[in-house]
């Protein structure tokens, strides 16, 4: 069953496609993008295939929030700042529930060091581009996750109204996302410092090769700067991961 509403917001969230099940709703937007205005939104009670990136599985049972984003940029440059948009989002949204989230380069939102949310960005060049935010909210926390994850209803104590945390985000996706579009980089990659979990901290990024040091910095295309033994390096927003020494 497909059920549709339409929300009173200026451009995301305009309309809203809700699926009990799905396999992800990032594939399903992907699927529907190119007919679809940019500012619709895919939420799932439940995926059965949620997906992390390089084909990672997503945990995403009922109770949590599911959402994707299509979103079409006039300029597509530098995606990056539009995944901090999308990740100081979830943090505005977590401070109105009394939650200090935390941005761990380059995608993923920490409370006290466990993940609450996690963001897969994907996208057509020129075309569109899908926003995918899992949100930890009421939903169980796998056993195998539970000592680095955690949800909202954990660190609250109390179940939370799932449709307030996700009109919560819907509204302050708009407005970042309008940072975004407006061009106000210096403003989304200030606070994504100051929100920052990872910068004065020792980490270890692996990629093809591996990279040790203490990150230093967010530079203005959102690559982090990690001062190493044998010099700066900088990382790009790939498929790179980021462990804390
Ligand atoms: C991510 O990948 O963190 C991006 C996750 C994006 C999920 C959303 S949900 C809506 C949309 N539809 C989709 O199919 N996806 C998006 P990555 O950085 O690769 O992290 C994946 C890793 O996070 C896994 O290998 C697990 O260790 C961990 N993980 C899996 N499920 C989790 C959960 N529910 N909460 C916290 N950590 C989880």
């Amino acid at each position: 069953m497909i059920v549709v509403l339409n929300l009173d917001t200026d451009l995301i969230g305009r309309k809203v496609i809700f699926l009990r099940e799905v396999d992800s709703t990032n594939e399903y937007a992907k699927s529907i993008a190119p007919h679809e205005d940019s500012g619709t939104v895919v939420v799932a009670e439940r995926q059965h295939s949620g997906r992390g990136r390089r084909g990672r599985y997503w945990a995403s049972p009922e109770g949590g929030l599911w959402v994707s984003v299509i979103l079409k940029p006039e300029k597509h440059e530098n995606l990056t700042l539009l995944v901090f948009a999308a990740a100081l989002a979830v943090t505005d949204t977590l401070e109105e529930f009394g939650i200090k989230g935390r941005i761990k380069w380059p995608n993923d939102v920490l409370v006290n060091g466990r993940k609450i949310c996690g963001i897969l960005t994907e996208g057509r060049a020129g075309d569109y581009v899908v926003v995918g935010i899992g949100l930890n909210v009421n939903n169980e926390i796998p056993n195998g996750l539970s000592r680095v994850a955690t949800s909202m209803s954990l660190l609250r104590g109390t179940e939370v109204s799932l449709f307030h945390v996700f009109r919560s985000l819907i509204r302050n996706l708009e407005g970042w996302y309008r940072a975004y579009v407006d061009g106000l980089y210096e403003k989304i990659l200030k606070e994504t410092r100051d929100r920052s979990a990872v910068l004065g901290r020792e980490v270890r990024v692996v990629d093809d090769v591996e990279i040790v040091g203490r990150a230093i910095d967010i530079d203005a295309e959102g690559a982090l700067i990690v001062q190493t033994h044998s010099g700066i390096k900088r990382v790009t927003h790939g498929d790179v991961s980021l462990r804390f020494v």
